[in-house]
């Protein structure tokens, strides 16, 4: 494989996971087989015993998958990547290889739905007991510490409130406490930020999102820092079973190439959107990375090289007008999940978030109100025109219902 070390982020989304291989192919050939053939009986049983390297099983690895994940390693800055079937593959099998029972998690308290919701339920039953806080405040962190805390898992920006966590403060409350800081990166992207550089120990994506870009995969990935830890996880993520396969490694693979142009895009995009919608009178809070408004605009400046794609926003008259709003856009597509060149809007309460539990939910800021938009490649101007003829909809609504606006 080909040293891109000293490559710009761009060069290295283009080559990195690129190898050499048969007929001169300069993409990865998809290897779609769920076995390798052994030249001999000792061939085989020298590949389980790990005195010669080479593909036995899918499960296990695949060079196609094999691919994708050196690139994703390369662009995070980690030594090894292992892909997974979800994202929700990849936070399963971080806590299978991290915890065991007795041991405690502090987790923030804005994270993706389902995280939280297994931590709650299946780690929980397996006795690994967590404290969600919000981690964009280091004293609740250091509150919530205990002598048996083994994991500080933080999503920075938080979805769906945005909240940024520092990751190099976190990393030193993790250190003193000989706990691992894992970091989802999903809403940022290796393009826009490296958590390894701020001292997190794992970090890990939803494929689904901005890597692949394209909305139309279903992936995770764990990247870790050293050959000790990849061998641990591996062997949990073979145990476990919930990998990746080699067709949707290659999308990803084929989406990465584009990661760089396609997150400038986002963020130019994203920044006018927001900057629009803060000035709208409809719009009673908005949070984004991007805008001086976000309480915590000065750590972001410090950890990302960009603000991503995602906004969420209340407006006046509440889940109310959100509905109207929601149910009156023609270019943003109301569905869940984001990251993708289309752009989306949705209900945090009622969709991704809503396997929480609205306890759980208020306690991380999460209101009824709130909607979130994923904003796609398409022009801008489009986009905010389509939101602003959406928007009209709620201002002619609201004054049936009679919501001051
Ligand atoms: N982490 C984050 C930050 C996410 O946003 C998601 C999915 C996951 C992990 C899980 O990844 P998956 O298993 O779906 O690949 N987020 C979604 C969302 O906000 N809307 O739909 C899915």
């Amino acid at each position: 494989m080909k040293d891109h070390k000293k490559t710009d982020f761009q060069t290295k989304c283009v080559h990195s996971g690129i190898d050499e291989y048969e007929h001169g192919s300069v993409v990865p050939p998809i290897y779609q087989t769920s076995t390798f053939k052994f030249k001999s009986a000792q061939h085989g049983a020298s590949l389980f015993a790990g005195e010669e390297k080479g593909y036995i099983y899918t499960r296990l690895l695949n060079p196609t998958i094999e691919a994708m994940e050196n690139a994703i390693a390369e662009l995070e800055g980690g030594h090894k990547a292992l892909g997974c079937g979800s994202g929700m593959a990849a936070v399963h099998t971080i806590f299978a290889a991290l915890t065991q029972s007795g041991d405690h998690v502090v987790c923030s308290s804005a994270v993706y739905g389902p995280t939280t919701t297994l931590l709650s339920t299946i780690m929980r039953k397996f006795g690994v007991e967590t404290t969600f806080v919000d981690t964009s405040n280091l004293d609740e962190v250091r509150k919530a510490v205990k002598p048996n805390t083994k994991v500080i898992y933080v999503e920075t920006p938080g979805n769906p409130t945005l909240c940024i966590t520092d990751l190099e403060e976190i990393s030193k409350i993790a250190k003193k406490a000989n706990a691992k800081v894992v970091v989802d990166n999903t809403f940022m992207s290796p393009a826009l930020q490296n958590p390894i550089a701020f001292g997190a120990d794992v970090v890990m994506h939803s494929l689904t999102k901005f890597l692949n870009g394209h909305a139309d995969v279903v992936g995770g990935i764990v990247v870790v820092k050293d050959e000790e830890t990849y061998q641990h996880f591996r062997k949990t993520l073979n145990q476990i079973g919930g990998v990746i396969d080699p067709f949707n490694s290659f999308l990803v693979h084929r989406g990465l190439k584009t990661l760089a142009i396609r997150m400038e895009r986002h963020c130019e995009n994203a920044q006018k959107i927001a900057e629009w919608l803060e000035k709208h009178p409809l719009v009673e809070s908005i949070s984004y990375p991007g805008l001086k408004s976000h309480p915590q605009y000065n750590v972001g400046l410090k950890q990302h090289r960009g603000p991503g794609g995602m906004i969420t926003f209340e407006l006046k008259g509440g889940l109310e007008a959100g509905r109207v709003m929601m149910d009156s856009v023609r270019l943003f597509q109301l569905a869940v999940s984001l990251g993708g060149v289309e752009s989306l809007i949705q209900h945090p309460a009622s969709m991704t978030h809503f396997t929480m539990g609205k306890e759980a939910r208020l306690a991380g800021g999460i209101t009824d109100g709130l909607v979130r938009i994923s904003v796609g490649i398409e022009n801008v101007n489009d986009l905010i025109a389509d939101l602003e003829q959406s928007l009209k909809k709620v201002e002619v609504k609201n004054k049936d219902v009679q919501v001051t606006v």
